[in-house]
């Protein structure tokens, strides 16, 4: 399908894709794919290899952690080796003032502003990894490397 019969916030995340030279294209899905195992279950592939957008607040500025869909945050330890305050889980309103999207659907690119980033050390054992791309229904395929390039993140372990 071409980007601009997507939807518009799924568009947004195509064009930052394609403006980046990512070499993936955004993919639609037949039914919703909300958490990582749908999303595994839907493209057949392992739950680890599903990267989760997931925004916290840091000092009262939202950040992204990119996360293996097979382990969840620890946040402290996390918040330590990124050297910074305690990590909170950001309600559904301030996910959505920082990123445009909506909870089920937040990708890691397409926000009205940079977000200070950390990709999960995990999804660099696949050989490709699979994100949300603004909507539940959108995907697209992309590597451990391309999104520290997309991103402008930094690559930490983030489970304990
Ligand atoms: N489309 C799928 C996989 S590609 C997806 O977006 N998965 S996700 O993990 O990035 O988004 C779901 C995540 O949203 C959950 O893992 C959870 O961390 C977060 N979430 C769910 N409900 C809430 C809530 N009420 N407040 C804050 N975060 C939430």
């Amino acid at each position: 399908m071409t980007s601009d019969q997507l939807p518009a916030r799924a568009q947004q995340v195509a064009h930052a894709l394609a403006a980046a030279g990512a070499a993936g294209r955004v993919r639609e899905l037949a039914d919703a794919a909300r958490t990582a195992a749908a999303a595994a279950a839907a493209l057949g592939c392992e739950v680890g290899a599903i990267a989760n957008s997931l925004v916290f607040l840091s000092e009262d500025e939202p950040v992204l952690v990119l996360t293996s869909g097979r382990h969840r945050v620890d946040t402290a330890a996390l918040a330590e080796r990124w050297g910074r305050g305690e990590l909170r889980r950001a309600s559904p309103e301030q996910v959505r003032e920082a990123t445009g999207q909506a909870i089920g659907g937040v990708a890691p690119v397409g926000h009205p502003r940079r977000l200070p980033t950390v990709v999960d050390e995990a999804l660099t054992e696949y050989p490709q990894v699979w994100a949300a791309a603004g909507t539940p229904h959108t995907v697209f395929p992309t590597t451990a490397a391309e999104l520290l390039t997309l991103t402008g993140g930094l690559l930490l372990p983030v489970a304990a």
